[in-house]
């Protein structure tokens, strides 16, 4: 009953789902604990990025009945800064804009979708793509971010978990998490990242290297960030567009949102992550897209782009 209702509703909207018995969430996180653990990735980025590691009383711990992955297709956007003698067009990645709408979007209708839920169904923050990869639902790609087939990696990922235990329950496709085929003879990812963050040496990430990890938070950039490495308003483009698995799956919308010259000026005068002047109409624009709350970075993140005359 649940099975047909949820893989219905995931084909109508173009989604993927999988679920699977909340042990596997336990499972995920003591993975993840016990390479933090080792170093993996270096502690402070953990205790920065992975602060469920911290918590004394997980999710896991609550022991769920049932765990639900759903996979959304999501597309990059376009945002406009008029600077004083020309347009900055920049993108803002898959999954920014989204995260903040589809949770709580996915979570009404899953529980709209299934009575038998009675309402229960929490959000799970950590571990998503570990998750996902575990349900058979993505692959790993070296880049170390996952793909959904017919969906390339473009895709934001819900997880949710419930008390309540929905029919028969998917069995994982494989307890392992696995690599999409072509990264064995391609390497392009590793070739293009523009701060070395994907290693020779390992497969996980080195988080602490990623771009991304330092233009989502405020401060100076790191010395060794090169000037051209900047590509995008927030996060990074750039191993996602090079990658064979997502040609001709990458598809850019346009926000709509244009910041004119004096909220331009005024958010590259915040470079330091104060507020800017003009906040009141910055934010307002900024709200449209869900992207206020990335304030802090935006002046500075600008003005990179700026400077390398992009
Ligand atoms: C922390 C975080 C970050 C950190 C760290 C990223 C990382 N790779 O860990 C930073 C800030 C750097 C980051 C960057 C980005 N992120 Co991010 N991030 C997260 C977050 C919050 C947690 C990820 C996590 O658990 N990391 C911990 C590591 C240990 O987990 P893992 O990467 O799954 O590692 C597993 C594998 O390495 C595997 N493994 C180890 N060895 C081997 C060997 C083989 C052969 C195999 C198959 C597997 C394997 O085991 C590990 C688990 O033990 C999730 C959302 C969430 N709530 O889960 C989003 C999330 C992963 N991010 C996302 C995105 C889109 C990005 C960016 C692309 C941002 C952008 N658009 O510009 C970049 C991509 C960087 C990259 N190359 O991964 C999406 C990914 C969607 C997708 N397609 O997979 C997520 C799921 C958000 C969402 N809701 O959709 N992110
Ligand atoms: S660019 Fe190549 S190596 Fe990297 S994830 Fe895509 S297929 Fe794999
Ligand atoms: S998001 Fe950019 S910096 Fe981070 S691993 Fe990918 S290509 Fe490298």
């Amino acid at each position: 009953m649940s099975e047909n209702a949820l893989k219905e509703w995931a084909a109508r909207k173009g989604y993927r789902v999988a679920w699977a018995p909340g042990t596997l969430l336990g499972e995920v996180q003591r993975e993840i604990a016990a390479r933090a653990a080792k170093g993996e990735p270096q502690s402070w980025f953990a205790q920065k990025w992975l602060g469920w590691l911290t918590e004394t009383q997980s999710q896991a711990d609550a022991q769920p009945e049932t765990v639900i992955v759903v996979a959304v297709p999501c597309p990059a956007c376009t945002i406009r800064f008029m600077l004083p003698e020309r347009v900055l067009t920049t993108l803002i990645p898959p999954t920014y804009v989204e995260d903040n709408r589809a949770n709580e979007e996915i979570r009404r209708e899953l529980i709209e979708l299934l009575p038998e839920l009675n309402g229960d169904l929490e959000l799970v923050g950590p571990a998503r793509k570990a998750l996902a990869a575990r349900l058979g639902l993505t692959s790993y790609g070296l880049n170390n971010i996952s793909y959904s087939e017919g969906m390339g990696s473009h895709i934001w990922l819900g997880a949710f978990a419930t008390s309540a235990r929905l029919g028969p329950c998917l069995e994982p496709k494989s307890r392992r998490a696995e690599t999409l085929a072509e990264c064995e003879t391609c390497g392009r990812c590793r070739d293009a990242c523009p701060t070395g963050a994907i290693a020779q040496d390992r497969f996980l990430l080195r988080a602490e290297r990623c771009l991304t990890c330092w233009n989502e938070l405020p401060g100076p950039w790191p010395s060794w960030i090169p000037p051209n490495a900047h590509n995008c308003l927030v996060g990074c483009m750039v191993y996602q567009e090079v990658c064979p698995c997502n040609d001709g799956l990458l598809k850019t919308v346009d926000s709509g949102v244009l910041f004119d010259e004096a909220e331009t000026k005024a958010l590259i005068a915040s470079v330091d992550g104060g507020a800017p002047t003009l906040e009141a109409s910055i934010r307002t624009k900024l709200d449209t897209i869900a992207m206020s709350g990335y304030m802090p970075v935006i002046g500075r993140n600008v003005a990179a782009l700026a400077d390398r005359n992009v």
